[in-house]
């Protein structure tokens, strides 16, 4: 089924639905919905859609199915993917869900709490803080990104070690289903044997099964301590053998594991000023470690410098820096979180958002620094992030020096396809995945149809045409073709 351009009086109907600011359709209004966050795509649109309730996404999802307008869901708009940005044609209507705030409910003996969408993450931690709750996902952009996004693409970060990704953080869903439907399963229950976890569906589908309203997430008790550090260690198969004896040893209480290797410790010295560097000699990798308790633990961090200093003994790591306050907490998490600004900042890069077997991360670390050495003499690896969940964020900067704009950086762009193909075919043979936790969008659709099962496929594509047989939902992400 194709979509058809809106025709005036379909714009007229969702203008009405939607009321006064409702809507925006002046081109420097909606200037800021067309573009992606990383600046990959620009696309263009009818009208932004901005509604204030369910009723009202219902009511416009209703009018562009009658219609067969095509629907862009958007929402915090920190997509790495383009999974928000509508195409080039302008038919397609933007629907932002940043006008529903609402924290529904917070539940703080049921431990749960149901929010609208357009809740920013910050402000659902702050929600269940504030009931004495911890909603652990924790991401870099906290404060932009929005729940429904975080849902809609099934969000990652710093804490999936710990609590796992947004997927296993969700109770009960809201949906509006492209026929205008809405679908309510915003139960609290932790036992629900109801037949088929509908809700499921939507978590990661990047807004191409229907447009997420409300949510009813896992809350959990808050730490009561931290204990944070930076450890210094020899580079990737030193930082998997910590990763588990630590594990080993704190269990539960293992936070966070994050990697920064050599080269993104230089991107920070060079473009993040005021940033941490720990160590007088920048080592060939660094660790942020991160142990929460549950009640006040003074003896943790006592427990912790002891297990350091036996680790350093085994050889596994050559120094420590322990956190001595919760500001030095927050400025050994700001040199980690920075980075990608820091690599913005440099210039071009090169992204792979990578997952694979924890094991196999050193090997994977190996081959792919050689492969890439033969495909791009020069440039700098900056493989960095969430080891202690497998993911890897394996990019690549030009060779420092490199002017924006110039020849040296359009030549190293123009090698990106061949040297994606590359990285992710090695990780395909280790038993890894191409997308750990940015998801799809628009940029890896090529990637979805060459990596991923073709019984998958087929499954994914049965389900697309069972929800959306008109195709209206947020077409050409996902699933480049969705019937085909
Ligand atoms: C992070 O872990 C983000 O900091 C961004 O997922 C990763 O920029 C990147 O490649
Ligand atoms: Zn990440």
């Amino acid at each position: 089924m194709s979509t058809r351009p809106p025709t005036p009086a379909a714009l007229a109907a969702l203008r009405a639905a939607l009321g006064p600011g409702g809507w925006l359709d002046a081109s420097g209004d909606v200037e800021p919905y067309l573009r992606d966050f990383r600046g990959l795509y620009r696309g263009a649109c009818a009208l932004v859609a901005r509604p204030k309730s369910v009723a009202e996404v219902a009511a416009v999802v209703g009018i562009c199915a009658r219609e067969r307008i095509a629907i862009v869901p958007h929402g915090g708009n920190t997509s790495y993917c383009g999974g928000a940005t509508p195409g080039a044609s302008g038919e397609e209507i933007v629907l932002s869900l940043g006008r529903l705030q609402r924290v529904r409910a917070v539940d703080g003996a049921g431990y749960s709490m149901t929010v609208d969408a357009g809740v920013t993450l910050a402000a659902a931690a702050a929600a269940a803080a504030a009931a004495g709750r911890l909603f652990p996902l924790s991401l870099g952009s906290e404060g932009s990104c929005q729940i429904g996004g975080n849902l809609s693409t099934n969000a990652g970060g710093t804490a999936v070690l710990r609590y796992g990704m947004m997927r296993e953080l969700v109770l009960g869903l809201e949906v509006v289903l492209p026929d205008g439907r809405v679908l309510d399963q915003l139960r609290s229950l932790r036992k629900d044997n109801t037949g088929y976890d509908v809700k499921q569906l939507f978590l990661g589908a990047e807004g191409t099964l229907g447009v997420i309203t409300g949510a009813c997430l896992k809350l959990f008790p808050r730490p009561a301590d931290y204990v944070t550090a930076l450890v210094a260690v020899g580079g990737m198969a030193e930082a998997v053998g910590l990763l588990g004896r630590v594990r080993d040893r704190f269990g539960d209480a293992v936070e966070g594991f994050e990697y920064v290797p050599a080269a993104a410790l230089a991107l920070a010295r060079e473009h993040l000023p005021g940033s941490v560097q720990p160590f007088s000699a920048t080592p060939p990798a660094l660790v942020l470690v991160e142990l929460a308790a549950p009640e006040p633990w003074p003896e943790l961090g006592a427990r912790f410098t002891e297990f350091l200093s036996e680790a350093s003994d085994r050889g596994g790591l050559t120094d420590a820096v322990v956190a001595k306050s919760g500001a030095e907490r927050e400025a050994f998490w700001a040199l980690r979180e920075g980075i990608p600004e820091a690599q913005t900042r440099a210039g071009a890069s090169i992204k792979h958002d990578v997952s694979l077997p924890v094991g196999r991360l050193a090997e994977f670390v190996a081959r792919a620094t050689t492969l890439l050495a033969g495909l791009q003499p020069g440039a700098r690896v900056v493989g960095y992030g969430h080891v202690g969940d497998g993911n890897l964020h394996f990019n690549l900067s030009p060779p420092p020096g490199t002017a924006r704009g110039s020849e040296v950086e359009r030549a190293f762009l123009a090698r990106a396809p061949e040297v994606q193909r590359a990285v992710h075919d090695l990780v395909a043979e280790l038993g890894g995945s191409f997308s750990a936790e940015h998801g799809i969008g628009r940029l890896k659709t090529g990637e979805l149809e060459r990596y991923e099962d073709a019984v998958a496929l087929d499954v994914m594509r049965a389900v697309k045409r069972a929800l959306d047989p008109l195709g209206i939902m947020n077409p050409g992400k996902v699933l480049a073709v969705p019937g085909a």
